[in-house]
């Protein structure tokens, strides 16, 4: 992306040797240092091949501990390192920009306990978010976060982007659900913050500093978390609506008439469902093709299985008499219901397979957020296939722009135009992502001059040598360091 390229590796920095290279292998034992080509080529790219470090290190840690001596050892040093959980980040915040130790935190991935009465989960950061989903569902409990990078996404990792995910309109954010964190700082300091009490008003409250912090104020090694009951009935409707305007006052309809049981509502346009249907296999629209130009999924849980089926048909009769949809199917298995939600969870996977992307994750208001999508197909034109999907239930446009090949000349069409007008509506130019590398600099879009500053100031405090995910998340001329 063009911001790797205009930043400077900060001289503060220094190289790797050989003792620091002992030095880690003494404390880590010799598989969890690691040098090989291929695998540190994998651990400095990102999931959209879009960012590629030149770290000629991976580290392992399997314990707190381990990280706290990595850190107090690479702080020392003034070795910048990037913690690293699944490696699915969107913004570039998960790889190296030069020669970061990567801190890979995918072997600490024990469960460490789970309240059963109060539904609480202690865990450590390296678990991957299905795995966790799974164990949950074995104790009749579901995690309240599902995104579609769930197979490889790691929990510390999701706490570190506050990531948002499908099931936010029901169970809302990560600063919500998270009832504790460990973290570790740069200078080695374990902060037990590892709480499980639902109520806790003494002092500040600290772990929010470290939810959506990206790997820049510390590492997190676990987590305590609220989790939900598994509800026994879920329904899930695949529906067409023939405009913008529809999927708006469907929203507003199912927030009011389904009220409580409604936990997901997604958006996608016939693009983004075009975009799926010709690039991943065995994908089919399960409405027979018409002139619907938008599509929403819709998906209910509650405890009682045939009140709550009633519940949403009645609903979707009454939304197809009032024009709002023009089409509807209800998933009658589980299958049909996977097959839904393969759509909606693929179009970040057909993109990939298109050629270029240049991504956008904006929080918007929804009665102005498809303006957005024409306004940029109007300026590209025939240049670039433009698609805009999303969590509508939470007002998160995914806007993406594919082309071929990636070209210098589409991003200037788009960029600084996406910010300046998300900015101008008030949005927020990154509703779950987070910056990462690629937003580092336009933090002002969405975040006042004095509220930036003191977020510096954190890090500073947090941080002193700067050596936590460098280059990341803050605007570059803020970060001065010792
Ligand atoms: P990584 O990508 O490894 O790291 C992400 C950031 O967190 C980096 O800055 C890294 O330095 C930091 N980090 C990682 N682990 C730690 C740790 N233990 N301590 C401190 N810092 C750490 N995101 C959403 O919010 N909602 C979605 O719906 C969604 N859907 C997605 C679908 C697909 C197909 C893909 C590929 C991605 C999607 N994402 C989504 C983005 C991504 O999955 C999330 O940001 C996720 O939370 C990243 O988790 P991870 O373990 O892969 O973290
Ligand atoms: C989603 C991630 C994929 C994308 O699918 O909800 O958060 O392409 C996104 O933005
Ligand atoms: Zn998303």
């Amino acid at each position: 992306g063009s911001v790797a390229t205009k930043t400077q590796r900060h001289p503060s920095f220094s190289s790797l040797n050989a003792d620091d290279i002992s030095y880690f292998k003494e404390i880590l034992g010799e598989k969890n240092v690691i040098q090989d080509e291929e695998r540190l080529s994998t651990a400095n790219t990102d999931w959209m091949r879009k960012y590629k470090g030149s770290s000629k290190l991976l580290l392992q840690p399997r314990r707190a501990d381990e990280v706290s001596q990595i850190l107090k050892y690479c702080d020392s040093r003034c070795l910048a390192v990037v913690p690293q959980g699944g490696n699915t980040g969107l913004v570039g915040g998960s790889v190296p920009v030069f020669d970061e130790v990567i801190i890979n935190t995918g072997s600490m991935n024990n469960i460490i306990s789970f309240d059963k009465v109060n539904g609480i989960l202690v865990c450590e950061a390296g678990c991957i978010l299905e795995n966790l989903a799974s164990f949950l569902d074995n104790q009749g409990f579901i995690m309240p976060l599902d995104l579609g990078a769930k197979g490889s996404c790691q929990i510390g990792g999701n706490v570190s982007t506050n990531a948002g995910g499908l099931r936010f309109v029901h169970y809302g954010s990560l600063h919500g659900n998270v009832l504790g964190l460990e973290a570790v700082l740069a200078n080695g300091t374990v902060l037990d913050m590892l709480g499980t009490l639902r109520k806790d008003n003494t002092g500040y409250d600290l772990k929010h500093l470290f939810i959506g912090s990206e790997g820049s104020l510390g590492i997190v090694t676990k987590v305590s978390i609220l989790t939900p009951p598994k509800l026994s009935s879920v329904n899930i409707a695949f529906l067409a609506c023939k405009d913008y305007l529809s999927c708006q006052n469907l929203l507003m309809e199912a927030k009011r008439k389904l009220g409580e049981v409604l936990s997901a509502f997604e958006f996608l346009d016939k693009e983004s469902v075009d975009m799926v249907l010709n690039h991943l296999e065995g994908v089919r629209n399960p409405l027979p093709p018409s002139m619907h130009n938008f599509y929403v999924l819709i998906e209910t849980t509650g405890s009682d299985e045939s009140y709550d089926k009633e519940k949403l048909e009645a609903f979707l009769l009454r939304s197809m008499e009032g024009g709002l949809i023009s089409d509807g199917v209800l998933a009658q298995d589980i299958n049909q219901a996977s097959a839904f939600w393969r759509i909606r969870e693929g179009v970040a996977e057909a993109l990939m397979k298109a050629g270029a992307v240049y991504k956008y994750d904006l929080s918007l208001p929804v009665e102005k957020m498809y303006n957005l999508v024409e306004e940029i197909r109007t300026r590209l034109g025939q240049s670039a296939e433009v698609v805009g999907y999303g969590h509508l239930g939470d007002g998160n446009l995914h806007l993406n722009i594919s082309t071929p090949q990636y070209d210098d000349n589409i991003l200037a069409q788009i960029e600084p135009f996406v910010y300046e007008w998300t900015s101008k509506h008030r949005g927020s130019i990154s509703a779950e992502h987070g910056l990462g590398l690629m937003k580092a600099n336009k933090i002002y879009y969405s975040k006042s001059a004095e509220t930036v500053q003191v977020m510096a100031s954190i890090k500073k405090l947090l941080d002193p040598n700067g050596i936590l995910n460098p280059y990341k998340v803050l605007p570059h001329s803020l970060l001065s360091y010792n």
